[in-house]
């Protein structure tokens, strides 16, 4: 899953990386989301994700390891739409929390949410133009982190950056799985 607040550059993720054609969600920005899309820091933005982004991507591993093969599923940010998270996380291998330094505080109830769900996550900074600075310590103790939670940055219109993002992921899922059993894919809890 890729999650994070309005803005945070999940449609980009998902897009800069994909190696299937994008099926993106984006619908026109209209009046009536004034005031609940909140745009400040991201005013060029005229869509927003209506249902969910999909893409998918390979990563090679050394043989004779198979091949690790990632659907991507970027969540819509607003919190009207947190029944898609409850589907898209009973079979998530893991997450991506994409965080704005304008915007931190954005990124609080994906944190919470995987943090709850016990869904292994990290926490991508997605290095806007002319947003602060921070060291990545100084993110996970704002974010309340605990010190396994993997913090990196990221830019989501890299599709290199974006490939070793989620390659950190996978790793941390992979040293979190014995812990972690998830409802299989397709199971109703
Ligand atoms: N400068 C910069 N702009 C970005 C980056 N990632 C996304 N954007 C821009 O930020 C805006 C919001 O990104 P979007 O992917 O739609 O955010 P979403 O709401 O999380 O899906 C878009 O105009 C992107 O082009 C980045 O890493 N750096
Ligand atoms: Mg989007």
């Amino acid at each position: 899953m890729v999650a994070g607040g309005f803005g945070a550059g999940k449609t980009t993720l998902v897009s800069a990386v994909s190696e299937v054609r994008p099926l993106l969600t984006e619908a026109v920005l209209t009046q009536r989301s004034e005031g609940i899309d909140v745009l400040a820091g991201v005013e060029s933005k005229t869509t927003t994700t209506v249902a969910m982004d999909f893409g998918r991507i390979t990563l090679t591993t050394p043989a004779p390891a198979p091949d690790i093969v990632l659907m991507l599923f970027g969540t819509p940010g607003q919190d009207r739409f947190s029944s898609i998270w409850d589907d898209l996380s009973a079979g998530a291998a893991g997450a991506v929390v994409l965080a704005d330094t304008r915007r931190l505080e954005d990124a609080f109830d994906a944190v919470a949410y995987f943090e709850q769900q016990q869904l292994p996550f990290l926490v991508a900074v997605n290095l806007f133009d002319h947003a602060p600075r921070y060291l990545l310590d100084e993110i996970r103790h704002a974010l309340r982190l605990d010190d396994q939670t993997p913090v990196v940055t990221c830019d989501a219109r890299d599709r290199h950056s974006v490939r070793d993002t989620l390659t950190a992921l996978v790793h941390h899922a992979l040293t979190r799985l014995p812990a972690t059993p998830r409802t299989p894919l397709g199971a109703r809890p």
